[in-house]
């Protein structure tokens, strides 16, 4: 399937649901914008739907406010989802409309009628801005700060081996267009003054054992700058253990106690391959960068994801 083909697919729809996945990061934003774009102008009926909140960060983005949490009562005859590897990911039940999956991870199920899948592409937001160009749809500075948005987020701040020639030419030609990188750069790197005292606690977790770097995140870190989980916002937090020369892997441990799960981040700039160990606990994601959580009590859940990493590395080795 090339972008041509999903294009002529898409173009078969009249009534549309548009998915991004849950716990939503900037490249699944911003696909989901960019793909409500192609719609409108290709003239089709569509709703946007991610089923979590998304971060305030976000909200300079146009049209944020369009992105519904709930899709009640839609009936759609074309689903479309965007950076899941699966239909769990963005939180909908079996559809009984015809769905096309357009998506980056290895580890996609291939559960659509259509699959556009591209593990080489750095983002999923690069496949949609794709087809925008593709379909001749007018690209402004509004569609240019999307793709922005989802590229450096995506790639942690072109840090991640994902950075590509794509992804630097898209991003000077959207300059050309008259978006301010700097402006955007600022926007996904600011933090408040609670938030700073955040990542102050969280980075006075830090242990290295083995070429393991794990920093944590506990409720009673939270309670002590005064932060909810909606208002805080640690999703770069991971890239402070990882920058340490010489780590083969970096874990961010984050405790949810209300959903009694641990949630992992996982990184990688060493070459091993983190999406192979989030999958051993039901997670995924790239092999730079993947996510997993875990039922269970947070000591010892740290535990068993620690031990299992240094496994997984010994076995590398030998
Ligand atoms: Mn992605």
């Amino acid at each position: 399937m090339n972008a041509q083909e999903v294009l002529n697919e898409i173009r078969k729809g009249k009534r549309f649901l548009v998915a991004g996945h849950i716990d939503p990061d900037g490249d699944t934003i911003t696909s989901t914008l960019l793909m409500g774009r192609l719609l409108k102008h290709l003239g089709k009926g569509y709703t946007l739907y991610i089923r979590d909140s998304i971060p305030e960060k976000f909200g300079f983005l146009a049209g944020i406010g369009e992105i519904k949490q709930s899709i009640e009562g839609l009936e759609p005859d074309t689903i479309i989802t965007l950076d899941a590897p699966n239909l769990e990911r963005v939180a909908l039940p079996k559809p009984r409309a015809r769905v096309i999956n357009i998506d980056h991870h290895q580890s996609n199920e291939r559960f659509g009628d259509v699959n556009w899948l591209e593990v080489d592409r750095g983002a999923a937001c690069l496949m949609a801005f794709e087809l925008l160009r593709l379909a001749g749809a007018p690209l402004g500075s509004q569609e240019g700060e999307m793709v922005f948005t989802g590229l450096f987020t995506e790639t942690g701040g072109f840090v991640l081996p994902n950075v590509s020639a794509e992804v630097l030419r898209i991003c000077a030609d959207v300059m050309e267009h008259g978006v301010n990188a700097s402006d955007i750069a600022f926007r996904m790197t600011a933090r408040d003054e609670r938030n700073l005292a955040l990542l102050g606690e969280v980075l006075a977790t830090l242990k290295i054992t083995d070429g393991i770097a794990t920093i944590e995140l506990t409720e009673k870190m939270l309670d002590d700058v005064g932060l909810g989980h909606d208002e805080h916002d640690s999703d770069s937090f991971i890239r402070y253990p990882s920058s340490i020369p010489g780590i083969k892997v970096a874990i961010f441990f984050r405790e949810m106690r209300q959903e009694g799960t641990v949630r992992m981040s996982f990184r990688s700039l060493s070459g091993a391959d983190v999406d192979r160990i989030a999958s051993r606990f039901g997670g995924g994601g790239h092999p730079a960068a993947a996510g997993a959580k875990l039922k269970g009590s947070y000591e010892e859940v740290k535990e068993r994801v620690i031990e299992e990493t240094k496994r997984y590395l010994a076995c590398e080795e030998g």
